[in-house]
């Protein structure tokens, strides 16, 4: 037997990018542990970093190029399945127009830095205007805030965790997600270290989640009412005079024309709201305003949802108006040592958002994508424009978009559909082509996004630690040869490897970065804690930050007129779920992962249950707009009264994954309603869908 060998590399599963040192014989992994010396993940791993070996010995993946044929998928070559794809997709762009062609680009591709790279060119020679991806299900209020007040998508603050006093967390779990937009592995024990500095850590969220059990306090909130309670702290700072830009003062403009937009919002509008008391909300406002360093960090509940993009307004707004913007301890701005943001900046240009609105119902274009709300009403609806074909790129709509099974429908229909992905799944099964993707272990690794919104500067690349199945090619070069056939070229460009040896001296630490370093190191390199740049970075016109954007400002009196979507038929709202041993839709086919009980449950709190007669674990129906399934319950006082709460992710019931299927799961996308959107990011709003719970007969 071959000595056992170690190999360092990141976890690229979620946005955490814990530190791993895997043990191997050159072909198996012999075992997977988390890496102490890294000095971002400081030896934290979940359970999901040990499945990372099922992934590529999955009975279930595709490992060869599958054709449709008489509705069975049948393998074929790879230089036939390349030509097949250009040949159908050319069809269809010459019959009905460039845009014809729809593509959506998946969540694990954001993990994937060959795809990074070569999906812009793939994309491009497709030139169609029928853009998706998973960032309008997730974030995309985001980067619109960021748009609009900074002038870059990426500019999107991070919160300070390592040296916060006072850190207000609305809408994210990050204890079991280990945070997003913010990469915070080992969440649990950085909040024992803002407690043990004296700090203090507050948890807004309808769901008493993992990380408010271990919060400082914690307080229920109404679905979608976040805005109410933001601007209700921004009020209260006006009034009691707490405001202090601190270091930004010579570059904010619209104080004035903030404080006059949040004039309407006090504690007691709030409180009305929200359901938490107008005196806590003041007092919160005060300390927040008060504290030596505080952060707001607003996350997934806060952004999908009806108003996304208020909410990530008045998030940096509170932490800009308290001198806790681009300064320690409050939220501030990565250096990292591929500078995506300067990569893609965009001074210089004058743009006008949204950059365009879909043809179908008018919802906003941004950063080259549209809503996936509406790309189900782009395949139905006919005329110029239709999507008629599709291709997707790491992604399961059918299982993550809201009415996944409108977007199934649609799909079923079309002349054409390709899928470059690991399993044949509610999406993929589809397709009339099916071309297999590598898996983590068989790629290089360098987080080109998540080094971007990580809480402290490190860097760290990893080779392949295994070849692909059957000798196929690298995912990267699949994207790559898919472009080359439509374009025409030749050759396909630099590996990605190449590419980021190209890349790393424009960074900010080309001094100490570079492919070389940085594999000699293993161990990503350190380098350091957050630093104040952000004056130097804004990519407004005027390089300024707008604290009053006039597109915020028109969305107002649609919060103004809010009142709960409950109903008679539906009286009860839905909120989605994280769990620590599954991500999204795809990780629920590795045995060590899903075993145990299900955990696919509706929870609701015990006096709602009571009242409709529902015990722990009995099976109920839960019912919307959209759809109903039959799901066990789950009675619990973790939840607000009012509140019903189910994972998202779940549901695998018609592809070929063998063990998700056997777990018998719903998914929670059968429920979302697609009409649910932010008009003004476009982003779907999956929290506070009315539905109605019943025993199931
Ligand atoms: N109701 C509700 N819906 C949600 C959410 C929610 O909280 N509530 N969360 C939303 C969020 S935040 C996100 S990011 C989206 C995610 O939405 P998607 O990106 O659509 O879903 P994933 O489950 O990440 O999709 C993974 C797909 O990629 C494939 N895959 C996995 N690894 C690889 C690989 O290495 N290569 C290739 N080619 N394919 C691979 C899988 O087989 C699967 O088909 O879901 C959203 N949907
Ligand atoms: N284990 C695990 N980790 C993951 C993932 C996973 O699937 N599994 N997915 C990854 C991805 S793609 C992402 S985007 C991140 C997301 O990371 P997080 O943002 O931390 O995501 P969630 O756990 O969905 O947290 C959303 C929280 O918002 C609450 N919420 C729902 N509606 C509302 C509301 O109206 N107001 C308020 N204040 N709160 C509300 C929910 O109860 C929940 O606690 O996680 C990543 N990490
Ligand atoms: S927390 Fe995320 S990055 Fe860390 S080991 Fe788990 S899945 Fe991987
Ligand atoms: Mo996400």
């Amino acid at each position: 037997m071959t000595q056992p060998m170690t190999h360092h590399r990141s976890c690229n599963i979620c946005e955490a990018m814990c530190g791993l040192i895997i043990t191997h014989d050159g072909d198996t992994v012999l075992s997977v542990k988390p890496d102490p010396d890294d000095p971002l993940s400081r030896g934290h791993i979940c359970p999901k970093a040990v499945a990372l070996q099922d992934f590529r010995v999955d009975p279930d993946r595709v490992t060869r190029p599958l054709k449709k044929v008489d509705g069975a998928f049948v393998e074929i070559s790879w230089e036939e399945a390349y030509d097949f794809a250009a040949q159908r997709l050319q069809e269809v762009q010459q019959a009905h127009g460039k845009d014809a062609v729809g593509v959506y680009l998946g969540n694990p591709n954001a993990h994937k830095f060959g795809n990074l790279l070569n999906l812009p060119r793939l994309v491009k020679a497709l030139g169609t205007v029928n853009r998706y991806s998973s960032a309008t299900a997730d974030q995309i209020p985001h980067h619109v805030a960021s748009i609009h007040m900074m002038g870059h998508p990426m500019l999107i603050p991070v919160p300070d965790v390592e040296r916060t006093d006072f850190m207000v967390i609305i809408g994210g779990n990050p204890l079991v997600s280990n945070g997003s937009m913010m990469t915070a592995p080992g969440f649990g024990k950085r909040m024992d270290e803002i407690k043990a500095r004296g700090g203090r850590v507050v948890v807004i969220d309808p769901r008493r989640t993992e990380t408010a059990e271990k919060a400082t306090e914690h307080h229920f909130i109404k679905p979608e009412t976040d805005a109410f309670l933001m601007f209700a702290l921004l009020h209260e700072i006006f009034e009691a005079d707490l405001v202090d830009l601190a270091t930004l003062a010579g570059v904010v403009d619209g104080l004035e024309a903030l404080k006059k937009a949040v004039a309407p919002f006090d504690a007691d509008k709030a409180a009305e709201m929200t359901g938490i008391p107008a005196d806590t909300i003041r007092q919160l406002a005060h300390d927040f305003a008060t504290a030596k360093s505080a952060v707001c960090y607003a996350r997934m509940g806060a952004s999908t949802q009806s108003f996304g993009t208020l909410c990530q307004w008045a998030n940096n707004a509170l932490n800009i108006v308290t001198g806790n913007f681009d300064s320690e301890g409050g939220a501030m701005f990565t250096t990292p040592a591929l500078d995506y943001v300067g990569m893609t900046s965009r001074r210089g240009q004058v743009r006008s958002y949204p950059e365009k609105r879909s043809r179908v119902s008018g919802q906003p274009l941004y950063n080259g994508e549209f809503p996936i709300s509406v790309m189900a009403e782009e395949m139905e609806t006919s005329g110029e424009g239709q999507i008629k074909a599709m291709v997707t790129v790491a992604g399961n709509p059918v299982l993550t978009a809201p009415n996944g099974r409108r977007i199934e429908e649609g799909l079923e229909k079309l002349d054409f559909m390709l899928s470059v992905d690991i399993h044949i799944n509610d999406t993929t099964r589809h397709a009339d082509l099916i071309l297999p993707g590598t898996v983590a272990l068989e790629e290089v690794m360098y987080d080109m996004v998540f080094h971007t919104f990580a809480v402290r500067n490190t860097s760290g690349f990893a080779p392949a630690l295994f070849d692909p199945p059957n000798q196929n090619p690298q995912e990267w070069e699949v994207i790559a040869q898919l472009t080359a056939r439509l374009t025409g070229a030749n050759s396909i460009g630099p590996d990605p490897t190449t590419t980021l040896g190209a890349l790393l001296p424009n960074g900010y630490h080309a001094d100490r970065v570079s492919v070389d370093a940085l594999l000699k190191s293993g161990t990503p390199i350190d380098l350091g804690p957050l630093v104040a740049n952000l004056k130097d970075r804004l990519e407004t016109p005027d390089k300024r930050i707008n604290l009053a954007p006039q597109a915020f400002l028109e969305d107002l009196p649609r919060l103004l007129e809010f009142e709960p979507p409950v109903t008679d038929e539906f009286p009860l709202l839905m909120i989605g779920r994280r769990q620590v041993r599954s991500h999204n839709s795809w990780t629920q086919n590795s045995l060590r992962l899903v075993k145990g009980k299900n955990r696919c449950t509706v929870q609701l709190n015990p006096v709602d249950a009571a009242r409709l007669g529902i015990e722990d674990e009995a099976n109920v129906i839960v019912e919307g707009r959209v759809g109903s399934v039959e799901m066990a319950a789950e009675v619990t006082d973790e939840m607000a009264p009012g509140v019903v709460s189910i994972p998202q992710g779940w549901g695998q019931k018609n592809g070929k994954i063998g063990i998700a299927r056997d777990v018998g799961t719903i998914s929670i996308n059968d429920l979302t309603d697609d009409s649910r959107i932010d008009p003004v990011s476009g982003n779907a709003a999956f929290n506070g869908v009315p539905v109605a719970v019943k025993l199931a007969s």
